[in-house]
């Protein structure tokens, strides 16, 4: 069949392609889809029992991109890395110049950067799309965050628009209730051109490098719990519940909630008691933590989280080691239960503050480094609904940026001031209670360090660039020259007059 008259096409029909193609179908786009394993279409297709009239499966890509509209729009949405560019690399001879490729997966922006540029010479636009939330996003509303061709941009937009998350303009709070064939219909839409070539991409990585922060955050803070405090796992859920209820409202405490109240249904214990803590991870927090040591941005929280699971995964050593190596000898915490609770709750708040401020200044320096130019308030807003990190939290960010978009940092905006001000005794708090217990908070205690260094005019560093003169002659700037002069001492001859650099 090859009427050509579908709006988009789909390639990949694994969780996140199926999810994506029935949103996009039930937002009244017509959409051509393709597997490179034709029995997962046959399979798709066949659940729908032809329910869904405005999707029709291929079998050949011949025929697929045949089936599609001019310009043809192709979203691809295949494991990251080299199934991406063996799907394009199929596509190419098959499509004619202002075609569209969209690449929806988790691609490294770099190569986001290189595959624009290489479709760019043969005519075909591209854009490298972030899209997040998983099965359930895909299905009823991702976060999209598209980049690359601005030509590209606003033809998909109608499409993207439509089928990304929505949020109350009101209230800045997700609006739930889509089921199949009933879409969420108005609302303010969770996508937005983000920038050039890998802009997309990058945005999508460091929104999963602050997705791996959060996570850890609420390890923590239940570990205290449960240890230090000593409840039961129901009794922490309840405790999320409430939590999602104020300042900390977002998906990841109400699904903590509900995964700490929820029992193993073989044994009926608690289903986190019997889960094993050995973390896996597919890569794009530690692509965050690598680009902030190779840009030099100070981004110790995501990469605290990325190690506190690679830690995790080493359970053999660990539990040899736990046999020998011995932690304090815990006393009673004398802290009241409730007010322990509270302090943990502050010191989760100031900590996520602390990863954001360090994840959106990363963003900060790529723009410089990229010649991009992102709308810290927009990003904010899209991450409102939809993704992983949504949270209720995300608004003040986008208040804070709408409102002086060249903050250097969130740290500096007086909403976050004054809080971290506020909780900040309790955050210091539970770090002692923690490092008394020999509990390892290794986000908790990074972002409290990453606060107090930020926050100082005077670092140990001056001690350090003193060694680094006197071990490989590497200078030092003064305090009381400008910016840029640099001094060596002969260290032989410490006595002789520094030499200017
Ligand atoms: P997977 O990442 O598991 O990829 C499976 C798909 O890739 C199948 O359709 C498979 O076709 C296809 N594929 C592979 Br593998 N190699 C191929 C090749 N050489 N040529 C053509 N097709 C090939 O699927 P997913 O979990 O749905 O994720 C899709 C993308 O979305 C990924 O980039 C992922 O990182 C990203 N993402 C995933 C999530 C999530 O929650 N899962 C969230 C956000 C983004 P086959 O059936 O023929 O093997």
């Amino acid at each position: 069949m090859t009427d050509s008259n579908s709006d988009i096409g789909l390639i990949g029909l694994a969780v996140m392609g199926q999810n994506l193609a029935l949103n996009i179908a039930d937002h009244g786009f017509k959409i051509s889809v393709f597997n490179r394993t034709f029995s997962k279409t046959q399979n798709f297709l066949d659940k729908l029992h032809n329910n869904v009239p405005n999707l029709t499966g291929y079998q050949t890509l011949k025929s697929f991109v045949a089936s599609l509209k001019q310009p043809k729009k192709i979203i691809v949405m295949v494991q990251a890395g080299y199934a991406t560019d063996a799907v394009i690399k199929s596509l190419i001879p098959l499509l004619e110049k202002g075609d569209i490729i969209i690449d929806g997966g988790n691609a490294k922006w770099t190569d986001t950067i290189t595959r624009e540029k290489i479709l760019k010479e043969k005519g075909l636009l591209f854009v490298g799309s972030g899209v997040s939330g998983g099965e359930e996003g895909a299905r009823f509303g991702p976060s999209l965050m598209p980049g690359g061709s601005r030509e590209a941009w606003s033809l998909i937009k109608p499409i993207w628009d439509s089928i990304s998350a929505k949020v109350d303009p009101k209230t800045g709070k997700p609006l739930s209730g889509a089921s199949p064939g009933n879409p969420i219909s108005g609302g303010e839409p969770c996508s937005a051109f983000i920038g050039n070539d890998g802009a997309g991409h990058y945005v999508k990585m460091v929104h999963n490098g602050i997705e791996y922060g959060d996570m850890q955050m609420i390890c923590e803070a239940y570990h205290l719990m449960n240890s230090v405090v000593g409840l039961e796992p129901n009794e922490i859920g309840d405790i999320f519940n409430n939590w999602n209820q104020g300042e900390l409202d977002s998906f990841l405490i109400e699904i903590t909630g509900d995964i700490l109240k929820q029992k193993d249904p073989r044994t009926q214990k608690p289903f986190v008691d019997i889960v094993l803590d050995a973390a896996g991870q597919k890569g794009t927090g530690k692509w965050t933590s690598v680009n902030a040591l190779d840009m030099g941005v100070p981004a110790p929280t995501v990469s605290e989280a990325v190690f506190a699971r690679c830690l995790s995964a080493i359970k053999k050593q660990r539990v040899e080691a736990s046999k020998i190596l011995l932690g304090p000898r815990v006393e009673k915490c004398n802290i009241n239960k409730d007010e322990l609770i509270a302090a943990i709750r502050d010191a989760l708040y100031c900590s996520k503050i602390c990863s954001y401020a360090q994840g959106f200044q990363l963003m900060r320096e790529a723009q410089s480094e990229y010649d991009w130019s992102l709308n810290f308030g927009e990003i904010a807003k899209i991450w409102r609904g939809g993704c992983i990190i949504r949270a209720a939290f995300l608004q003040k960010i986008s208040d804070a940026f709408e409102g002086k978009p060249n903050l250097a940092n969130l740290l500096l905006d007086e909403y976050f001031q004054k809080t971290i001000n506020q909780y900040q005794s309790n955050w210091r708090k539970v770090i002692g209670i923690a490092v008394d217990h020999g509990i390892s908070i290794p986000t908790f205690s990074s972002a409290l360090s990453y606060y107090d260094g930020y926050r100082s005019t005077r670092l140990p560093q001056n001690l350090l660039q003193a060694q680094r003169d006197y071990f490989g002659a590497h200078t030092y700037e003064r305090t009381d020259e400008e910016r840029g002069k640099f001094f060596h001492i002969d260290w032989l001859h410490p006595n002789r007059p520094e030499q200017k650099k």
